[in-house]
């Protein structure tokens, strides 16, 4: 299983395309996850996108997580729940899922992310890694070098989000991310098939670079 892109839905610069076409067109491009985040639904709406979604990256084989909500992604038969430090323990989680279900964290720092990991996090996302337009409050970027030292503090697989495009996309990968999550870079885009593509090259070439 690799997370080298992991593309995050929003429909709301998504140029009026659904989660699940969104979803769609960047696994069609490349995409290795693709996680459902919508603060906006009701429980009954965010499902029925999750359903939606669930459908098509199935069909491709890409993972498929649901930002927030674990009973949502357990109704919906995802591969995991992607949870951020104000929502559910981590430990909690672990406890509700089968093992082989996903629990992706967001952390700050190493600290957080090596009690996440003691907690059950099956990878952990430095979260922001830059400074970011597309999540109101998610403040000042954390920056590269508290990638490289999440990096050398756990095991799991490590990704950074926030503030990442094609134009700094290797040197994320450079300083030791698994992966990258993306918003805008990939939704935004006007061809989202071709942009999630053009990421993906660049990770792998960056990856065989390290
Ligand atoms: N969490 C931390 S930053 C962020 C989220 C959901 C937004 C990332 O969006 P973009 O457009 O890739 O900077
Ligand atoms: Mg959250």
């Amino acid at each position: 299983m690799t997370y080298d892109l992991y593309v995050v839905t929003d429909e709301q610069i998504g140029h009026g395309r659904s989660h699940a076409e969104l979803a769609r067109l960047a696994v069609a491009g490349g995409a290795d996850a693709v996680q459902l985040r919508d603060k906006s639904l009701s429980c009954r709406s965010l499902l029925t996108a999750a359903r939606e979604v669930r459908v098509v990256t199935a069909e491709e084989g890409a993972l498929f997580i649901v930002n927030d909500r674990l009973d949502v992604a357990l109704a919906a038969g995802a591969d995991g729940v992607h949870l951020g430090q104000s929502d559910l323990p981590v430990e909690c989680a672990r406890r509700l899922v089968p093992p082989e279900f996903i629990v992706g964290v967001s952390v700050r720092c190493a600290d957080e992310a090596v009690r996440a990991v003691a907690g059950g996090a099956d990878y952990v996302a430095l979260s922001p890694l830059f400074a970011t337009g597309s999540k109101a409050d998610a403040g000042a970027g954390h920056g590269l070098a508290a990638l490289a030292s999440i990096r050398s503090a756990v095991g799991v697989p490590v990704l950074a989000i926030g503030g990442i495009g094609q134009r700094n996309v290797r040197e994320v990968i450079a300083a030791g991310a698994d992966g990258v999550a993306v918003i805008s870079a990939v939704v935004a885009a006007e061809d989202v098939a071709a942009a999630a593509r053009g990421l993906k090259a660049q990770i792998v070439a960056a990856k065989e670079a390290r």
